[in-house]
């Protein structure tokens, strides 16, 4: 007989899970307690919220889900927003919670929630054990739930009284491997047809799903059939952005040139992309439901072909699937590729001036030159914008960023990816108000040891709302003000680096330093609120010049 706490921990080991992000509840002791003699490591986040980013992230880089463990009740309401991310991103992502006991059921017990309700239009799945014995199946289900198709969070409750209890000791579902849809040969066929007509095509290139050598494969696609290559929003990392197919990335504020390409396209590859609100400028670039381009769209979940562009050819597969069913197709060189990749250049090459005494561009300058190979991440706020138009993404693994535009993203990912890819640099950028959603996990960056660099982008306000702000209704601020604290002197309080950068000049060296002090370091970045866009200032947009 085992505790229903080890047969789930016994499972995931033989997932291969080495790994979860937790907050500790009393509901979940009998996990806790099988933890310790486990292969797996609890990382300890300090709130839900973070645990799941964190578990959200581990999913994005590995494709196996990421695994977190709250509390029922508010760690379960706390860790919804990192459920949502990984529901938007389509990442897997399991969430354990410690549940109630099962005979309190109904009874609105000590933090009694109804996980089917609460997270059911969020979670591609959500279940209770309430019998340890069914532990193997329902843990065998949960990953395969959330690999497959289009991936996607899992949630399993856990009744107290069920993991406490004994159950026979069952052998551990075997490691889930599940299916990668193929391109049939006829859509292979069809899909060479329409590119030996096409004058004008394009390939966005998005979604999850991919694997780390699949980059190489679209590079290749891309070469043999001079295609354009954007990335949609924040999957810059899809393709090596110095590759010279690459086209830029379509999310939001892209160059007018990619989005007038993709709008005048007679072809248009969508692989493994959704094309969603932000990559399609607010649903604009393709008629809905028919686009006037030749629709290619590829995506692993069958349910995501139509759902929104009726394309002209469907193809359910997996990106390396249909890559390599791809691989044999060609087209004479149109110079097209070539002529996408100068427009990027000259949108992305040339960082503009800006108000403030620390230049945004001049920092993604330095470090493009001096961490070529870095991981960036991010969360939501205008900040984001001098990453992801003027850092060069060199491939898998070099960025972590949330679809869903989740605020606080960016360091709990950034521990994540630290964690997972230990001999690579890791910068997580954050705006004023984006780190003070989830300030708290440089903690756990501490005591992980995770040495990432958390560049703090502080213009003393929630910059992307004080825009719209200003935009909709000029010179009437409201609640987008923000006091905040000396976010260097932080750090050096969790006994880490932390260093203000008020000049452009003072970056570099105090770079040299967070570098060379080998564990998590901050710098405070004080920039212009002024600076609220590459493009354009607070005040032009208020004045609407
Ligand atoms: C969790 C969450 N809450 C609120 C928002 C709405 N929102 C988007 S950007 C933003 C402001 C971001 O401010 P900051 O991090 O300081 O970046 P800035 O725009 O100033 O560069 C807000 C409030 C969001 N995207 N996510
Ligand atoms: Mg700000």
């Amino acid at each position: 007989m085992k505790t229903g706490g080890r047969l789930i921990v016994e499972g995931l080991e033989a997932q291969g899970v080495d790994r979860v992000f937790c907050v500790p509840g009393e509901s979940y002791l009998a996990v806790l307690d099988a933890l310790v003699d486990s292969g797996i490591r609890p990382v300890l986040a300090r709130q839900e919220g973070g645990a799941a980013m964190m578990a959200e992230a581990d999913g994005k880089l590995t494709g196996r889900p990421g695994i977190c463990f709250v509390t029922r009740g508010p760690g379960a309401t706390n860790a919804a927003s990192g459920v949502h991310v990984a529901q938007q991103d389509a990442t897997p992502m399991i969430l354990f919670v410690g549940q109630i006991g099962r005979r309190m059921r109904g009874r609105d017990a000590f933090q009694e929630v109804d996980y089917r309700q609460f997270f059911g239009g969020m979670a591609k799945w959500v279940e209770e054990i309430d019998h340890a014995d069914r532990i193997p199946e329902v843990l065998s289900h949960a990953f395969h739930v959330a690999m497959s198709g289009r991936p996607g969070p899992v949630v399993i409750a856990l009744p107290e009284d069920m993991l406490s209890g004994e159950a026979p000791a069952l052998a551990p579902a075997p490691r889930v491997e599940v299916a990668a849809p193929a391109p049939a040969p006829a859509d292979i066929a069809t899909l060479a047809e329409l590119l030996a007509r096409a004058e004008r095509p394009v390939l966005v290139a998005g979604g999850s799903r991919w694997a780390p050598e699949d980059a190489a494969a679209l590079a290749a696609f891309a070469e043999a059939c001079d295609l354009p290559v954007a990335c949609s929003f924040r999957r810059q990392m899809l393709l090596d952005n110095t590759h010279p197919n690459y086209a830029g990335d379509i999310g939001l504020g892209p160059s007018p040139a990619l989005a007038k390409r993709i709008r005048e396209a007679d072809l248009l590859i969508l692989l493994g992309a959704r094309f969603s609100e932000n990559p399609s400028q607010g649903f604009s670039l393709l008629g809905i439901p028919a686009p006037e381009q030749a629709l290619v769209h590829i995506h692993p979940g069958p349910e995501e072909l139509g759902r929104i562009y009726a394309p002209r050819l469907a193809i359910n597969a997996t990106p390396g699937q249909f890559l390599a069913a791809a691989a044999g197709l060609s087209r004479p060189a149109s110079g097209a590729a070539a002529e996408a990749n100068a427009e990027w250049h000259a949108w992305s090459d040339t960082p503009p001036e800006t108000p403030g005494a620390v230049q945004m561009g001049a920092v993604i300058a330095h470090l493009n030159a001096g961490m070529p190979d870095a991981c960036i991440t991010n969360g939501a706020g205008n900040y984001a914008t001098w990453a992801h138009r003027f850092f060069r993404y060199r491939g898998w693994g070099s960025q972590l960023a949330p679809t869903s535009g989740s605020m606080g993203y960016g360091l709990p990912a950034a521990i994540a990816g630290k964690l997972r890819m230990p001999g690579r640099e890791v910068v997580a950028f954050a705006g004023d108000g984006c780190l003070q959603m989830t300030m708290q996990e440089f903690g756990t960056a501490c005591q992980e040891g995770a040495a990432l660099l958390l560049i703090v982008v502080d213009n003393g306000i929630y910059g992307t709302i004080r825009m719209h702000q200003e935009r909709e209704y000029p010179a009437r601020v409201s609640a987008t003000t923000l006091q905040n604290p000396d976010f260097a002197a932080i750090a050096r309080a969790y006994g880490a680096f932390g260093a203000r950068v008020e000049r452009t000049e003072d970056f570099a060296p105090a770079l040299a330093e967070a570098r060379a002090s080998g564990g998590p370091a901050l710098l405070h970045l004080l920039t212009s609120p002024e600076a609220i866009t590459p493009a354009r200032t607070l005040t032009q947009i208020r004045e609407k010049r």
